[in-house]
This record gives C-alpha cells, structure tokens and sequence, in this order.
C-alpha cells in the first residue's frame, strides 16, 4: 500500500483546522499510521523544501513553519499520494476547487494550511525524515476490504 506524508502547517494549528483536516483523509479511506506533534526547527524546513530554498520567498515560508507547533502524519492507501494531493487542492488556496481543504478553508499561498508528498521519492523521504520504522503502525483496519474493487471477495 502506498504512504504519504502530510503535515498540518501553523495556520491549521492555530485556526484549529486539525480536525477538519483529519476528518477529509480518514473520510475519504486513507489509512493513519503514524502522527506527532513537533515545532518546526529552520534546518527541517530547509530539508522539506529542499527545491525552494533559493526562491526569493524562503525565509518568509521558514518563517511562516515555524511560528508555531505543526502535525506531522504518515497516510496509506491506493494511490495515496495522488488522492491526498487532490485532497489538499492547489497551491495557491485562490486556485484550489471548492471542496478540497485549501479551496475550503485557506486564503494565500504563504498560508495554504497543510503539505502532502508530491511522489514515492518524496513521500520516502519526507516520512524517514520524520518517523523512524518503529513509529509507522501496521495494522488491519475494520471495513478496509470496502475500500477495494470487489470487497465481497
Ligand atoms: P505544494 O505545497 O503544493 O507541494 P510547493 O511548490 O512544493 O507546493 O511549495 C511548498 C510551499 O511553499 C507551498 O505549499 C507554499 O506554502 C509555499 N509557496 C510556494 N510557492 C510560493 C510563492 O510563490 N509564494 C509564497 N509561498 C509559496
Ligand atoms: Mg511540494
């Protein structure tokens, strides 16, 4: 099964979107595996976003993660990267569709609530920087054979 990593940004925390945000990928079938609770330190942000740290907005979007607690989430399922990425909307909140969490609930790409894997490498990467193996929970969930092509089978 594949697995993503997601984290609830400082704007989710301090809106108090947790919930919300949850409620979008267990509603939609994923599976949770692992979460913490941590505060970003600058050198984590820069080993995130290793692809932005020569834009001229990094030291805002540093800033920005860690001016409070983020989530930190392990995700599984079919294709879970694709579907929580579709989950999450576009970057910029003002291009998101409605129905997806930053179409919802955010306003500004400095301030788009939450981040999701953008592929297997990234997701590998993202999640050994945060949880070792011991952290990530293997286990059978009720009612997971629904979630499949054929679940009489
Ligand atoms: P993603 O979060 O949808 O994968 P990325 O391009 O990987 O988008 O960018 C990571 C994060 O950096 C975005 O979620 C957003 O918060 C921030 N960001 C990206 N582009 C801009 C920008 O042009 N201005 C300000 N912040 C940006
Ligand atoms: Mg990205």
């Amino acid at each position: 099964m594949e697995e993503t990593f997601v984290l609830i940004k400082p704007d989710g925390i301090q809106r108090k979107n947790i919930g919300q945000i949850i409620q979008r990928l267990e509603g939609k079938g994923l599976q949770l595996k692992a979460m913490k609770m941590l505060w970003l330190t600058p050198p984590q942000v820069e080993e995130l976003y290793p692809h932005l740290k020569d834009k001229e907005f990094f030291p805002r979007l540093t800033n920005f993660m860690v001016a409070a607690p983020v989530i930190v989430m392990v995700w599984a399922g079919e294709e879970a990267i694709s579907a929580t990425r579709k989950l999450l909307g576009a970057t910029n909140p003002q291009e998101a569709s409605t129905g997806t969490i930053r179409g919802d609930w955010a306003m500004a790409v400095g301030a788009n609530l939450v981040h999701g894997s953008d592929s297997p490498a990234t997701a590998r990467r993202e999640i050994e920087q945060f949880f070792s193996q011991e952290e990530i929970m293997e286990y059978e969930q009720a009612g997971e054979n629904w979630l499949k092509e054929e679940p009489w089978q």
